[in-house]
């Protein structure tokens, strides 16, 4: 990476701590930040893409799917990706899990075909969780997949020629938190330890950040990613400064690379300010009516992201159909997750769940894919709302006789996206009001077309 690193965050740090400590120097700070800021949008980067895909397959798979949710056989509690802290588990014991992973059952071209009849157009894999293993081919270190366990495997390569020859994006998700790093130490040493948050030891921080630069290069260069997906930003010692840096170096090598606000300390969205990420990440909940900007929402399909054995808590289909809607109304993408076993099998009740999510997709994706937010304020109370030009889809989950969108545009066309059906429809002081035909085409929501010219007159 060509540019002179040090320098720029040592520029970017000393913002950052200024802007802390007084007003005044804030306002010098952003003075001193705007030739930076138009550095930042000469790479502005073009979201197109992720946001007609409206929805994406989170995959977690480390050491941690090899564990399963057990260490000595009993249950650590708390998320399956957390046991090495929740287990305070001393990073050498953790360790020997690798020895372990040998994933036989592992098929890249089976993982994408099941995201892709999901109807799904994104995949995010972990290349490193906060346990800090590497599912990649790295040459930073050899705690990492293809060096470390008896598969000497590089799965993200796999994943990513699958996913171009099934035209599904390939993108990558890395934690800034790092539990095995030698730069980062844990909250609470000893014996057993508890690693979050981290924090640099001291003068940890440089070396860290080109252990990162050099990992994130790989990734960018072996991998071709659509976006990385950061995490892990809460660790003590990261800055914003650190983030502009990082984000920059990868523009450089791919001027197209989405990431998303968590490289930033903060979690800021970049709005022209030349710090933050390109869309906020709302994590296990759906912002009612959605959220300004660029945003998508990440979700378990059970309770946790790493494959635990015992919970069985699946979301039913019907829940991830409303979601994708949801997220799809409120003008955001929805980022469902798999957590596969340590043998390389993405779990059966998630795939079930999944099918079941593609076909109602494959007959309603035209009301999600490259969809725009709903148009109106208030919430719908027969269901939701999505938007092209020049049309409304109703994605209506209470069925019933007639139903209201508060519009005064001439309807030109109205029917079943399901069956093309048309449906009858009049203009009142109200909106428009849809008759709908006794029996709904689909059990968990049916999707109506209106078509009309011009802009949504909202009333
Ligand atoms: O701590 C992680 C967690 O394990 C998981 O990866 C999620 C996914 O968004 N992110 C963090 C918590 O915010």
């Amino acid at each position: 990476m060509k540019r002179d690193l040090p320098t720029f965050r040592a520029h970017y740090g000393l913002l950052h701590r200024v802007a802390l400590w007084s007003l005044l120097c804030a306002l010098t700070a952003m003075c001193l930040a705007a030739p930076a800021k138009a550095a930042d949008s000469k790479h502005a980067v073009d979201l197109g893409w992720w946001k007609k895909a409206r929805l994406g397959m989170f995959i977690h798979w480390g050491l941690y799917s090899e564990a399963a949710g057990f260490w000595h056989g009993k249950p650590v509690p708390g998320y399956g990706e957390w046991i090495m802290n929740n287990g305070h588990i001393p990073r050498a014991q953790y360790a020997t899990l690798a020895a372990k992973f040998d994933p036989v059952k592992f098929n890249a071209d089976k993982w994408v075909s099941i995201a892709k009849a999901a109807g799904i157009k994104y995949i995010v894999i972990t290349s490193k969780h906060h346990e800090g293993f590497c599912m990649f081919n790295t040459k930073a270190t050899k705690y990492n997949i293809v060096d470390d366990t008896p598969w000497h495997t590089d799965p993200l390569a796999l994943l990513a020629a699958a996913c171009k020859k099934q035209d599904v994006r390939f993108c990558v998700y890395y934690s800034i938190m790092d539990w095995h790093s030698r730069f980062q130490a844990p909250a609470r040493g000893g014996a057993h330890p508890t690693y979050n948050p981290t924090h640099f030891v001291p003068g940890g921080e440089a070396p860290y950040l080109h252990y990162m630069e050099t990992q994130l290069r790989e990734i960018v260069t072996q991998y071709h990613p659509g976006l990385i997906w950061f995490d892990g930003q809460w660790m003590h010692g990261w800055t914003r400064a650190d983030g502009v840096a990082i984000r920059h170096e990868l523009r450089e090598l791919d001027p197209n690379l989405i990431v998303n606000n968590r490289i930033d300390p903060q979690g800021a969205v970049d709005h022209g300010q030349g710090f933050g990420g390109d869309y906020a990440t709302p994590e296990q909940k759906i912002p009612p009516g959605g959220i300004p900007g660029n945003w998508e929402t990440c979700m378990t399909i059970n309770n946790t992201w790493g494959y635990k054995r015992q919970d069985k808590n699946f979301k039913s289909a019907a829940t991830l159909i409303i979601n994708v809607i949801k997220c799809a109304s409120g003008g955001g993408n929805y980022l469902i997750n798999v957590g596969p076993t340590g043998l390389g099998v993405i779990p059966k009740p998630e795939v079930t769940r999944l099918m079941a999510m593609g076909r109602w997709l494959k007959v309603n994706g035209a009301a999600i894919y490259g969809s725009h937010r709903m148009p109106f304020k208030k919430a719908m109370p027969w269901g939701y709302i999505t938007s092209k030009p020049g049309k409304l889809y109703l994605e209506v989950v209470h069925w019933q006789k007639t139903i209201t969108v508060p519009m005064s545009n001439t309807v030109t066309k109205a029917y079943l996206l399901a069956n093309g059906q048309s449906v009858t429809t009049s203009s009142t002081a109200k909106g428009v009001v849809v008759s709908l035909p006794t029996t709904a085409p689909d059990k968990i929501a049916s999707v109506v077309v209106l078509e009309f010219s011009g802009a949504v007159k909202s009333l």
